[in-house]
């Protein structure tokens, strides 16, 4: 029957397989390869299998016709894919022995693949765990987003600590991954002008058309044949170049608009949660959702069902506001291309489409200029205000004369330019809206959407509090953790990896002696591997003895990585304050530090700038350095993280209350076995809820003193020195130049001494107090270790696969449909 489905899955069969790829896809000779040519020719045969599987998924869904989910995303942070495709599929062990045979070593191999890096944090990330989860539980849910030429940047550290970009050209060497389908592809327009017709229809025409084609990523499902598909959307001019211009000897014009067809989708916006309303960016949005809607929308034609029951077949996620213009494009096709009254068309609409939100933060939020919009997308405009008269007219009889309800929940907001904000045309045409954490859900019924709530009552807004898939952040980045998991339950490891809450099954350990030393002994090795890594990157000895604290994520001034710098400065100082004596008594600690900057953020690159700078400062002092040492890591990554996670002993979630919306690294640490210290914000909340507040180490103002305290720095400031005399003395070290130039951190010092938006100066003696209660409990080791087997043990809720559930279950109205298991 294998044989049949062509898949190698015993040693003569994969090594033959491999062999084959390297002397046929590779044109190479086997006897004189390198480890990428290994890393590719065994990719490829991975590839076959998967190939196989999803294309039997493929045609069995379009034969069972299920309802079928689709979640745009514009970000899929998906890392890399050979170890997991090798995990899911059942073949880690098998390929690992075949490629000692053929004289490599499967691990050299996987660190020759590169990340697909197509996102900048936490969303594009989610989106990808929701596509694990998704394949793993059968579920019949495709993602759709932009095949990007660059993904996030590559992340450069100059020598003065700067933060510099250089591009991700991660398809320089061919993607396995992926299979190009020609074939399918999509004529999208933009510019032009839209003629209104009889009853509410339009023609649009003219303008620029480019064509979108279709590049599907198989996306394995754990330990199922089910293969899902990612399908991803490229540009291409739609015809070749501009033959008359070419003709006539001007070769630059004749390239000229196929290289701007090319440009829509040859970088990833490297910004998060600040919106900069670039026409290019716009472009990428409608080119995306339309090409998706154009594809689902013929999917659902070869239903042959009448075009009322396209919400019986279709479910669509929006992943944030940016896909917000599939709203009004649905419209448009079912409008104009299909002749659906506009009332019956609203109605299909409104049934389609959930929009999840990830932020409460006002610079997030999308707003595109009317001129804008109504130059590149003149049809989705007029759509856009008829929408929007039909909503305020409704909104006018619910609530008479409320003009300034009216002002602020309409779609077009007023002013020079006028803006249409994509939030309220998101939530106005969708059938539910969630956040990601119960308190930023709750943030979103009583802030951004409160007039909303009013409207519609309030079950139209629900949480989903986001999760992680745990056999990428467990199984595939802590194989040593997983095993003994899998020992100690006796169970075997495929039960408690697609139900998570099994993990509870580790609490009666938790006061085993002989367990507490295995799991300390996991991460002993752990921190081990990461040192290692400091090691060759670096060029850094580390400790490994010491306490490892982490923060990782992308660097904004909300995440408060200023909060964690000046704690370790403050750190410093208290260590360089002691006798060596009373030093001895300090337990060693290794802070570390990575992620990325958006390339235009000028206080977080000076932040990176600081960090950077203050630990050569204090890495090289003899004093302390046994005590207190610290690194950035540059150019923070999926694979990165599935080093440095494992590895921690304590990581940092230290955002101002209210404004991180989840954060799922959190729970990530958590599952590994690494504590948690941070604010009572997003998904912490949730996490102490489960593991128990004694398990965590939360500090700082509650999100309602925020806005309080923000209202005090500005109309009754109170000087650093008085609120926290050692936050000063900090402050001023910097300012004197103790870690580099006086004079260049001024603008961030700033940002402190003055507004101090994100309540540094309110937090720092509370978040120092906490720091010192970790240090309290990591003395003592054994119930340090305990924590860490409770935290872990209680952290089935935070799967992916619960939260998939609750998508599919409370939104979607989609079932699992099951191919067949794993040979
Ligand atoms: C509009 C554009 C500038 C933009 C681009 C990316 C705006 C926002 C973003 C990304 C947002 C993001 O990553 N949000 C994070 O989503 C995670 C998954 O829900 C949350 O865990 C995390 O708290 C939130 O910051």
């Amino acid at each position: 029957k294998e044989a049949l489905r062509g898949v190698a899955t015993d040693e003569p069969a994969i090594t033959k397989a491999i062999v084959n790829h390297v002397q046929t896809s590779l044109a190479r000779q086997p006897h004189n390869l390198d480890e990428l040519g290994a890393y590719q020719a065994a990719a490829l045969s991975v590839r076959d299998n998967l190939i196989v599987n999803w294309n039997e998924t493929q045609l069995h869904m379009t034969r069972k016709a299920p309802k079928r989910a689709y979640y745009l995303s514009l970000e899929f942070l998906m890392g890399r894919t050979l170890d997991n495709a090798l995990l899911n599929l059942g073949l880690k062990n098998k390929y690992s022995d075949t490629i000692n045979k053929l004289g490599f070593n499967l691990e050299d191999l996987l660190d020759q693949e590169r990340d697909a890096a197509l996102g900048n944090g936490g969303l594009g990330r989610l989106a990808a765990c929701y596509l694990d989860s998704s394949a793993s539980q059968e579920l019949p849910v495709w993602g759709y987003g932009l095949r990007y030429q660059y993904g996030i940047f590559q992340q450069l550290i100059a020598p003065d600590g700067q933060q510099l970009e250089a591009p991700d050209p991660w398809l320089q060497n061919q993607n396995p991954w992926e299979l190009p389908r020609l074939d399918v592809n999509y004529e999208i327009r933009f510019y032009g002008h839209s003629e209104r017709l009889e009853g509410g229809k339009a023609v649009w025409s003219g303008g620029q058309e480019v064509l979108a084609v279709a590049y599907d990523v198989m996306i394995p499902g754990y330990e199922t044949r089910n293969t899902n598909n990612l399908r991803l959307w490229e540009s291409k001019p739609k015809r070749g170049f501009d033959l008359n211009s070419f003709n006539a000897g001007d070769y630059e014009r004749a390239v000229e608009s196929s290289n701007s067809a090319a440009a829509i989708t040859s970088v990833l916006y490297p910004n998060d949660h600040t919106t900069f309303g670039k026409e290019l960016r716009l472009k990428q949005q409608y080119f995306w959702t339309a090409a998706s809607l154009a594809d689902i929308m013929r999917r659902f034609k070869n239903l042959d069902k009448p075009i009322t029951e396209f919400p019986d077949y279709v479910a669509i996620q929006l992943n944030d506001t940016h896909p917000t213009l599939a709203i009004p494009e649905l419209m448009r096709i079912l409008v104009d291309e299909e002749d659906v009254p506009w009332d019956l068309a609203w109605n299909i609409t409104t049934n389609t489409f959930f929009f999840t939100n990830h932020t409460v933060l006002p610079e997030a939020l999308e707003k595109w200029p009317v001129p804008l919009m109504e130059q590149l997308l003149p049809r989705h405009m007029q759509i856009v205000y008829d929408i929007n008269f039909a909503f305020l007219q409704a909104v006018d009889k619910k609530f008479p004369g409320d003009l300034d309800k009216l002002n602020r929940m309409s779609i077009i907001e007023e002013g020079f330019p006028k803006q249409v904000r994509m939030a309220n045309l998101a939530c106005i045409g969708s059938r539910k809206v969630n956040g990601v954490a119960e308190l930023h859900s709750e943030l979103v019924r009583t802030t951004i959407m409160k007039d909303f709530v009013e409207l519609y009552g309030v079950s139209k807004f629900a949480n989903v509090t986001n999760g992680i898939t745990p056999r990428r952040w467990l199984d595939q980045c802590n194989p040593g953790l997983s095993q003994l998991i899998t020992e100690s339950l006796k169970i075997p490891r495929n039960t408690w990896l697609k139900d998570l809450y099994k993990l509870e099954g580790l609490l009666e350990y938790a006061e085993d002696p002989a367990f507490q030393r295995k799991w300390a002994a996991v991460k002993q090795s752990n921190k081990q591997r990461l040192a290692h890594y400091v090691e060759t990157t670096l060029g850094h000895k580390v400790n490994t003895n010491a306490m490892f604290d982490v923060q990782v994520k992308r660097l904004h001034e909300y995440k408060r990585q200023s909060l964690n710098i000046l704690g370790v400065i403050h750190r410093y100082l208290t260590l360089k304050a002691m006798s060596a004596e009373e030093r001895k008594k300090v337990n060693p600690k290794v802070v570390f530090f990575a992620g990325k900057a958006a390339p235009g953020y000028y206080i977080a690159k000076l932040i990176i700038r600081l960090i950077v700078n203050v630990a050569r400062v204090i890495n090289e002092d003899p004093d302390t350095k046994e005590y207190l040492t610290m690194f950035f890591l540059p150019d923070y990554s999926v694979s990165l993280a599935e080093v440095l996670i494992p590895a921690s002993d304590i990581s940092q979630h230290i955002s101002t209350a209210g404004t991180e919306a989840s954060g799922t690294s959190n729970m990530k640490f958590c599952l590994n076995g690494g504590l948690l210290v941070g604010t009572v914000d997003g998904a912490n909340i949730e996490i102490a809820e489960e593991v128990g507040e004694n398990n965590v180490f939360f500090f700082g103002h509650l999100t309602p003193a925020v806005e309080g305290l923000r209202y005090q720095h500005s109309y009754h400031p109170v000087p650093v020195e008085q609120k926290s005399p050692a936050l000063a003395t900090v402050l001023k070290e910097v300012s004197a130049g103790r870690f580099g130039d006086p004079g260049v951190y001024e603008p961030f010092l700033n940002t402190v001494r003055q507004h101090d938006y994100y309540l540094l100066t309110d937090d720092f003696e509370s978040y120092i107090r906490a720091l010192s209660m970790v240090d309290e409990a990591y003395q003592d080791r054994t119930e340090w270790i305990k924590k860490s087997i409770r935290t872990a043990a209680k952290m089935g809720k935070f799967s992916s696969d619960r939260a998939i559930q609750d998508y599919a279950q409370e939104y979607w109205n989609i079932e699992s449909v099951k191919l067949g298991d794993v040979n």
